[in-house]
């Protein structure tokens, strides 16, 4: 998990037009803006350079940048969002990647993928099938991993209701640890099947902080969950908490922000 480069995208002034289930308000733009800036900062500090994309104001999610590609060192692969009114946030991600990667290749119709169904474990790419990303687009992404030099495995989350993605609910951390949250902790090691080492088991009121991301050195948490943090440095890892209470009311957490690569 050494990444040299991160795509970003900050919020459009139409942020809250965008897909939300969440009932907690409308999110605040400009303290969205804020917290971008500073998820943003901490990216820098953690050594990576950044390509800031324009906000696009027909895309009002397209700061979930996360959505639209994987991005490994070989190539990367365009996606194609499962909600509609993402659809068109590709245009500018592959664009960008053009110049930026070795190698592009693109989920066709009728697949469709979204990026935060997809988790890298060393090299070995976890897949859901979820509300967005169904079977042909999980299937495709499975044959152009492979064509780029990886492993891929397919799992369908779509039983768990609470999950947008499948990275709402988990992370991998590096190092054989896993960040689970509670609720799907049984049914994610039984679909993955995988050996886990260590399990960080994340309690149902800090759910949302399941999603945290490794970058180099440090470990992206949201602020305000205590017990990751706690558990983290315990193992000798070392959390940078960010304020992402904007970007949650829009069902948004920290690895959708940013294409990591
Ligand atoms: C959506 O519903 O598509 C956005 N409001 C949130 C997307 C979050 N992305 C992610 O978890 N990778």
């Amino acid at each position: 998990m050494q990444f040299g480069r991160a795509i970003v995208r900050p919020p459009g002034a139409n942020f809250a037009a965008g897909l939300t289930s969440a009932t907690d308000g409308a999110p605040d733009f400009p303290l969205a803006l804020h917290q971008h800036r500073r998820y943003c900062e901490a990216l820098r500090t953690c050594g990576l350079d950044l390509t800031p994309l324009s906000p696009d104001l027909n895309f009002p999610d397209g700061t979930f940048v996360e959505d639209t590609a994987i991005v490994t060192a070989n190539g990367a692969v365009i996606t194609r969002p499962g909600a509609p009114s993402r659809l068109g946030e590709i245009d500018s991600v592959a664009l960008c990647l053009a110049s930026l990667t070795p190698r592009m290749l693109r989920i066709e119709a009728p697949g469709t993928v979204d990026g935060g169904d997809v988790c890298e474990v060393d090299g070995h790419f976890l897949i859901g099938v979820s509300a967005r990303t169904n079977a042909a687009g999980a299937d495709q992404l499975k044959i152009h991993l492979d064509t780029l030099g990886y492993r891929a495995s397919i799992i369908d989350i779509r039983a768990s209701k609470t999950l947008l993605h499948l990275k709402t609910g988990m992370a991998y951390v590096g190092e054989g640890i896993w960040v689970l949250a509670s609720e799907i902790e049984g049914e994610l090691k039984s679909l993955l099947g995988m050996p886990m080492p260590q399990v960080i088991s994340i309690p149902p009121h800090e759910s949302y902080s399941a999603n945290c991301i490794r970058v180099n050195d440090a470990v992206l948490v949201p602020s305000g969950y205590a017990h990751l943090a706690g558990e983290l440095e315990r193992r000798g890892l070392r959390p940078l908490p960010l304020d992402m209470s904007e970007f949650r009311k829009m069902d948004g957490g920290l690895s959708c922000l940013s294409l990591r690569f």
